[in-house]
């Protein structure tokens, strides 16, 4: 059994690793950068390291310093977390090499998904259904009948890519050379890997994933699905599960499906199998990412599983004792991502001190963070600040549940998107559940508020205020006037003439 953690990041996610650890009476160990000195990780953990300077790749990247920690600290496993190393397949070679856990599937594993390429052919031999398109473009005088076969409109991807990162969107015949050459460099330049390939463009989809557990004696299960389609430009901003559109015959259908993904791989830990789902419900496997993700608290309350402790008593080389047939959804949970940026101005991060917080509680609320009162959100890495989860039996009370929350969530010192977050909850298209991964764009005019909609409410409340304050004033005024002890010394005798309305 592992007895001693090294968590390799930073944040919310390290905090909510270790509370797992803790629970399962597990030695946390925090690494740190010069920003994080004074990091909620750092303070929670059993034990420090400093590892370097701010920049994430003189610090959390750093594989030789990450090692080197494990080794003096007497580690015996690692948890990446998400970003940083958590897809790096030489990471997780290099910790087996080193005879520590990775806390995390096989660098083959990694590889496997990580080219979508290669992904895509892995899925065709597993008879998992993919969006109809082609393998490597070698030949670029093929493109154009390869294309034509397809039908247009087209998506050119990168095989390297993921997350909206080198795709091109082509709508005819005359834009697609250049569109290649645009993603090549594009790919060339971030992944040092040009390979492409071309996709049908699925219209309007929905992204909804599936979380699986895999262990290592071949036991693979599905914890069902969550709704991702509320994301802006490629970055989820409020996921929710069940999916509103979900049947339980596709839910069924599509939970094999991932879980036939994972087995092809040879899939160890926690995983999620991604599709795109399009407005007749055909559905398409995209990619799979090979780390626990952000958005993981929500299927853990309606399932009623810890995935980071099934993460590391399969890393410890336990069995999966979950067994398919004993899982089940039990209500419904949605998960706010809290985000220190400004959505009056264009969503730019706003990094900065913390001056006052007040974390909503109560009933059905799960609150994972990280920051406190006087805490500077660094400007090098993410501005997540935190993320709201709320749970409650019907879809309807969860919404409510989450403006009750949102409301009652205050944080200064940072501009935060806790107010835009609210506004999706009283959108109509959220409301009723008819939204796909075009919502944020087509609602825009509803959800920019301060600017348009909220100003008009706001510049209400403050004529409201006003005319409050002067009443109360006039009344005072009275007072003093008719002599009842009260002297006007705010007004120096001058008399307000309000008009009653
Ligand atoms: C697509 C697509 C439509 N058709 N592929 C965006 C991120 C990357 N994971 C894949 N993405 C997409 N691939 C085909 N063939 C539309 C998207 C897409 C999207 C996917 C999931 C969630 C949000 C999205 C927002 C815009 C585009």
């Amino acid at each position: 059994m592992i007895k001693k953690v090294l968590v390799a990041n930073r944040g919310e996610i390290a905090v909510r690793v270790m509370r797992s650890c803790r629970e399962m009476g597990i030695t946390s160990v925090a690494v740190y950068s010069e920003a994080d000195r004074t990091a909620m990780h750092v303070r929670y953990a059993d034990e420090a390291y400093f590892i370097g300077p701010s920049p994430s790749n003189e610090s959390y990247l750093n594989v030789n310093k990450i090692i080197d920690v494990a080794r003096r600290s007497g580690a015996d496993a690692i948890h990446p977390g998400y970003g940083f190393l958590s897809e790096n397949a030489a990471f997780s070679e290099r910790c087996k090499k080193e005879g520590i856990i990775f806390i995390g599937p096989s660098a083959h594993a990694i590889m496997t998904m990580g080219d979508k390429i290669t992904a895509r052919k892995t899925m065709i031999d597993a008879g998992v259904p993919i969006v109809p398109g082609t393998e490597k473009i070698s030949n670029k005088k093929k493109v154009l009948e390869l294309a034509k076969g397809i039908g247009y409109p087209v998506m050119v991807k990168a095989s390297a890519g993921g997350g909206g990162k080198g795709m091109r969107l082509v709508n005819e015949e005359k834009e697609i050379m250049g569109a290649i050459r645009a993603a090549q460099s594009e790919a060339r330049a971030a992944f040092g890997d040009d390979s492409i390939y071309i996709e049908k463009y699925i219209e309007s989809p929905h992204h909804i994933e599936f979380q699986i557990l895999a262990d290592n004696f071949g036991n693979t299960i599905h914890l069902f699905e969550r709704e991702c389609s509320v994301q802006r430009r490629h970055q989820k901003v409020i996921e929710e599960t069940p999916s509103p559109i979900m049947k339980p015959k596709l839910r069924e259908e599509m939970g094999n499906f991932a879980v036939a993904a994972a087995k092809a791989v040879n899939y160890s830990g926690a995983g999620t199998i991604e599709f795109i789902v399009d407005d007749k419900l055909n559905y398409y496997f995209l990619e799979m990412n090979t780390r626990l993700q952000v958005e993981h608290p929500i299927t853990e309350r309606v399932v009623g599983v810890d995935l980071v402790k099934e993460q590391i008593k399969i890393a410890s080389g336990q069995k999966l004792e979950i067994k398919q047939g004993d899982l089940k959804q039990f209500g419904h949970a949605i998960e706010c991502r809290i985000y220190a940026e400004d959505p009056d101005n264009n969503f730019m991060p706003s990094p900065g001190v913390i001056k006052h917080i007040t974390e909503p509680l109560g009933l059905g609320i799960r609150h994972d963070g990280y920051v406190y009162e006087g805490y500077e959100i660094p400007m090098h890495y993410d501005p997540l600040i935190s993320k709201l989860i709320v749970w409650a039996k019907t879809r309807k009370e969860a919404i409510n549940r989450m403006k009750r929350a949102l409301y009652a969530y205050k944080i200064t010192g940072v501009k935060t998107s806790i107010s835009f977050l609210g506004r999706i909850m009283e959108c109509p298209d959220f409301v009723k559940g008819k939204y796909n991964t075009h919502f944020i764009e087509k609602n825009k005019e509803f959800l920019m508020g301060s600017k348009k909609r909220d100003r008009k409410m706001e510049d209400v409340a403050i004529i409201a205020a006003f005319m409050d304050y002067t009443y109360k004033m006039e009344q005072l005024e009275a007072r003093a006037i008719s002599g009842n002890g009260l002297s006007n010394w705010k007004n120096c005798g001058r008399r307000m003439s309000v008009r009653r309305i």
